[in-house]
């Protein structure tokens, strides 16, 4: 090497910051940007719309009429503003449901939009609803259910042309989707073409093919996140349709082996306890704007995201009631978010990567999501201590990790110093991720606040802590459960009387008997009944959950009408169910008999209810 060279690579050095240390590597599966983009948004709406709406079932059976979806009212641009003005980031249209169903005019399949009353024929709800979002800046997404109950191939090679193909129209014709969400629930009964008969696929990610689809739509859309798809995909199910995610909440699959890969989670649930679609009668049953944050602390505060459900109504609009609560809801939370009284406040930590301010504790309050505090490799654990300029009183406190390097932290707690000395005020912490969103049990005035790290894979990388305030209490979860109408029901004889629970206006307590085993109800006068709601047993067990039914009405106990129908969806989401009569019918008694159950040969009923 020349001399000349040597010494210019010494002045280098030497002009070199005192103290410069190198990034941590990154610890196990680490996000893509897209995923880390994605996390960032929080929260968004799912809509529900399609011919459900008009025949008010949750699952379609994929024989309905497609002339019925006729909104007369619809104005997706309005839908939009709503979805923006309460602060969602943007909303996911359920452009094909279970019944196959299709709400763009689709050249896969004739059972699409182009027979539907509406516009002649002419309308797509899809582009729609994708002008509309980008009108109002939210971002645009799709679901598209691989289970369809029209499709006569449903079952075999055939459908994954179909299926492939509408895949394909939605992820090229209308701009960039955000989000493509594939539904986990797969095969079953259905009208397939004519056959009405069971079909089961066995494996979903082998039939169809699921690692095919996704390098498909990383060429469509390379920025679209995939939901489920056999955990080929980006995000995952949060496990419940409660919108809650298990905490703690680790953004990976096979943790701590060569294959961990990062899947994010994403909470999901309708605002409105009738189910997803919507239902004649639902005002009542809206989540109030305090359950809503419950909700969302229990998914985005997890360091999952949210995804919250809104179903127009037959007109085209959404429900009056919903919109009450969604925006109440927004407002709490914009609230929630508007000060943070650690903003700017000094921070001193026990350790500092190789001493270089670049990591320093100070990153934890500059309001920069992408700088981070870090202590050297090999240290697990830190202590930071954060000075505000003056005592607060705060109930909430954020914590962010900088994912970008993996997720590390397994551990925290958090310490307040009050009347003189330090006291935890959250022992419980674990898991960190994109944020944590931590509710104190009481609020908390101090002007000092200390993060302890516990234990971590590797090095913590904190990006920011934040003291927040709930404008007001967070609902409780045991919000009382509301029943779509009481009949008055103490006047009626039951028999078998055992079947007594399914009609003691109770929800804990179930009937519970065998499979065809009738429950014969005198109501002891004739009236006029439109509907009968049905609430599965409430206890979480899915065994001996009636899930197929007979209903039949007469005004003599000797001539029966009756019908026979599924409830849906009950395996993710046992809610009360209403089914609507064919038309009005003068009643004084009825016959309900459970004919199948999700699990198990029994059969049982917490409440039933006629209107
Ligand atoms: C579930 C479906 O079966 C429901 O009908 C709903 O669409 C929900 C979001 O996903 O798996």
């Amino acid at each position: 090497m020349k001399k000349s060279t040597l010494t210019s690579l010494l002045v280098a050095a030497l002009a070199l910051p005192a103290f410069s240390a190198d990034p941590p590597k990154p610890c196990g599966a680490i996000p893509t940007p897209q995923q880390v983009d994605w996390l960032r948004m929080e929260w968004y709406g799912f809509v529900h719309f399609g011919l459900n709406t008009y025949t008010g079932r949750e699952w379609g059976y994929g024989d309905e009429n497609p002339q019925l979806f006729n909104p007369t009212d619809f104005d997706a641009a309005a839908i939009a503003k709503t979805f923006r003005d309460a602060g969602m980031t943007g909303m996911i249209y359920t452009a094909k449901h279970h019944d196959g169903w299709c709400a763009w005019p689709s050249s896969s399949t004739k059972h699409n939009i182009k027979k539907a009353t509406w516009k002649n024929g002419k309308g797509d709800v899809v582009k729609e609803f994708a002008k509309a979002c980008k009108k109002h800046n939210i971002k645009f997404g799709v679901y598209i259910s691989p289970w369809d109950r029209n499709c006569a191939d449903y079952g075999n090679k055939g459908y994954l042309r179909v299926y492939y193909k509408q895949i394909q129209e939605l992820l090229t014709k209308y701009g960039p989707v955000f989000e493509i969400w594939f539904d986990g629930a797969n095969g079953g009964d259905g009208y397939y073409g004519g056959a009405r008969e069971r079909r089961n696929i066995g494996n979903a990610s082998d039939y169809y093919n699921f690692p095919k689809i996704v390098k498909n739509i990383r060429k469509m859309q390379p920025d679209c996140i995939i939901w489920g798809a056999g955990q080929h995909g980006d995000v995952k199910w949060g496990g419940s349709e409660k919108g809650h995610v298990k905490y703690p909440c680790w953004n990976v699959i096979n943790k701590d082996t060569a294959d961990e890969r990062w899947i994010s989670l994403e909470g999901d649930t309708p605002i409105n306890r009738a189910g997803w679609f919507w239902h004649a009668n639902q005002s009542s049953k809206v989540k109030s704007p305090e359950h809503l944050m419950q909700v969302y602390l229990d998914s985005v505060g997890r360091g999952a995201n949210l995804i919250l459900n809104l179903a127009p109504d037959k007109t085209g609009r959404l429900d009056a009631a919903d919109v009450e609560s969604l925006l109440a809801f927004g407002k709490m939370r914009k609230s929630l978010l508007s000060k943070d009284y650690a903003l700017g406040a000094k921070a001193t930590a026990n350790s500092v990567r190789g001493n270089d301010p670049v990591f320093g504790a100070d990153k934890l309050t500059d309001g920069d999501i992408e700088s981070y505090w870090c202590p050297n490799d090999g240290e697990k654990t830190g202590s930071i201590e954060i000075k505000l300029p003056s005592p607060a009183t705060f109930d909430v406190v954020r914590i962010r990790e900088q994912i970008r390097l993996g997720q590390r932290v397994s551990a925290f707690s958090i310490d307040a110093y009050i009347d003189g000395q330090w006291q935890e005020i959250d022992g419980a912490g674990q898991t960190i991720g994109n944020q944590v969103l931590r509710k104190l049990d009481t609020p908390v005035t101090t002007d000092q606040v200390r993060l302890n790290i516990k234990d971590a894979r590797a090095c913590p990388c904190i990006s920011e802590l934040s003291l927040l305030r709930m404008p007001t209490a967070a609902g409780d979860e045991t919000e009382e459960y509301v029943f779509a109408y009481n009949a008055a029901k103490q006047n009626w004889e039951v028999s078998p009387s055992a079947a007594a629970a399914a009609f003691d206006n109770q929800p804990d307590t179930f009937w519970q008997g065998g499979n065809n085993e009738a429950i014969v109800v005198d109501m002891k006068k004739t009236t006029k009944i439109s509907s009968f709601s049905y609430l599965p047993r409430q206890d979480g067990k899915l065994q001996n959950m009636t899930d197929s039914y007979e209903f039949a009405t007469s005004t003599d106990g000797k001539n029966w009408n009756t019908i026979r129908g599924e409830f849906s969806n009950l395996r993710a989401n046992p809610i009360e169910l209403t089914v609507e009569l064919p038309a009005p019918t003068d009643a004084r008694y009825f016959r309900f008999t459970p004919t199948r159950a999700l699990e198990g040969t029994g059969a049982s009923a917490a409440e039933i209810n006629v209107k």
